[in-house]
């Protein structure tokens, strides 16, 4: 089994919303002129270099944006240009949270429990429903629809409707997730959650907690994982409060290897011990106290939201934004993880501003499928990332995509066009077939 990495392409109309409370970046740069063009080519720059580590690497395609349909749900009537017009009316909400790209953030699009894990030999992917917030629970149904377009195989493959989209059983999918495995011991899933819906406990105060103890629970049944090999820690409250929205900003692991902030979870050093206790020896924890690493800092710079990443010869490099390379406590603490005794040999820096702006870091930009060669051979579409594939994908970001978007822009009725013609090629070099509502 290996991993495979899927990370979303940048859609056509990424820009600055300013849509998610909590996430401090999206909050600071709301209201800025974007570069969709820059992003989409900072994302494929990281999956060539992913893929040039001997991982492999595959995409998912974006999502049709501005959702028409979403607002035609809403009410708004008329032509295209017609609803456009009238969603962009005062301060223009409405258009911003169905223009968003955010499904570029693939670690949100569902979680995967692998087929060696699963008490039905198959593999599991569980679409996250992202009920916490609206531009990112309109995600939803086209996840669905483009999983099942590429784990068609129904024998080898299980693509799960989303949970109930409620907040009591809201789902951010993979960022809350983490699957650790040692020689000679069975894999241990960690789902991670923000809150329970149902009964009391700690809970953060300022910004929301957007996954519940309730949809982890129902995911680990889904995934058909053993309940002795599943662990649920709480995301600590402190943490979500200091900007850490989603597990996968402080923490990070990857086989037997587990990068955690001690503001990740709660009660880490009982994490610890429990994970110790299921997996043994050849575990390898790596913490870090505010002390050591201010949490500030660690939101800030992301250095736990890198990729972890097993390399040809079993050994593993980190995959970080930039950014961590220019904030010293963040860059001290991946250099200590370097040194330690420990798999992890290197740290690579990438500059992926763009997507960073809008608070994802290299680890939310990829789904992690690990997945049996077989399994790889039965994957439909066109998404393993290979040369011909880098280079068409690389072209037609230079040919469809704008390298300005200013608020304003979203409004013009031209972006929504370009963006569905955009996509509706995307689909023929992806070979998906009519997996987007706007070609049905
Ligand atoms: O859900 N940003 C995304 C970032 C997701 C990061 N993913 C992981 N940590 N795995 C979010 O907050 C901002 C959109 C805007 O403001 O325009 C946004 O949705």
């Amino acid at each position: 089994m290996r991993e495979v990495e899927f990370d979303g392409i940048c859609g056509p109309t990424h820009n600055f919303g300013g849509l998610s409370a909590g996430n401090l970046a999206s909050t600071v740069h709301g209201g800025q002129v974007s570069n969709p063009r820059a992003a989409a080519l900072q994302g494929l720059a990281k999956m060539r270099f992913v893929r040039r580590l001997g991982v492999a690497q595959a995409v998912l395609p974006p999502h049709p944006r501005p959702r028409l349909s979403t607002l035609r749900r809403l009410g708004f009537s008329g032509s295209d240009e017609e609803v456009l017009a009238e969603a962009a009316r005062g301060d223009g909400i409405l258009l911003r949270l169905v223009s968003s790209a955010a499904a570029m953030w693939t670690a949100n699009a569902a979680t995967v429990v692998p087929s060696a894990d699963a008490a039905d030999g198959r593999t599991h992917l569980v679409p996250a429903n992202l009920a916490q917030m609206f531009h990112r629970a309109i995600e939803a149904d086209t996840t669905r629809d483009v999983l099942r377009a590429i784990f068609a195989d129904e024998a080898r493959f299980a693509v799960h409707d989303p949970l109930p989209s409620v907040t009591q059983f809201a789902d951010e999918g993979a960022a809350n997730h983490t699957r650790l495995v040692t020689p000679g011991h069975a894999a241990v899933h960690l789902f991670a959650w923000g809150r329970r819906a149902f009964g009391d406990g700690a809970a953060p105060s300022r910004f929301p907690a957007r996954h519940t103890l309730e949809a982890s629970q129902a995911i680990a049944r889904l995934g058909r994982v053993a309940p002795a090999r599943a662990i649920f820690p709480q995301q600590h409250p402190d943490g979500i409060d200091a900007g850490s929205f989603h597990t996968d900003v402080l923490a990070v692991g990857n086989e037997s290897v587990i990068l955690m902030h001690d503001l990740a979870f709660v009660d880490p050093a009982g994490l610890e011990a429990e994970l110790r206790a299921k997996l043994g020896d050849a575990l390898r924890v790596v913490r870090a106290s505010a002390g050591e690493l201010p949490v500030a800092d660690a939101v800030a710079a992301y250095p736990y939201n890198s990729e972890l990443l097993t390399v040809a010869d079993g050994r593993m490099v980190i995959v970080a934004p930039a950014d961590s390379r220019d904030n010293p406590r963040a860059r001290a603490f991946l250099d200590r993880v370097v040194a330690e005794d420990n798999p992890v040999v290197e740290v690579h820096y990438l500059d992926l501003r763009q997507s960073m702006n809008n608070g994802g870091g290299p680890a939310c930009l990829r789904l992690r499928v690990p997945l049996e060669e077989a399994e790889i051979a039965a994957l439909g579409g066109r998404v393993l990332l290979g040369d011909a594939l880098e280079r068409d994908l690389a072209a037609w970001i230079e040919r469809r995509y704008r390298d300005r978007l200013a608020p304003a822009d979203l409004a013009d009725p031209a972006l929504a066009r370009e963006s569905m013609v955009a996509l509706d090629e995307l689909t023929g070099i992806l070979r998906l077939g009519s997996v987007y509502d706007f070609q049905r």
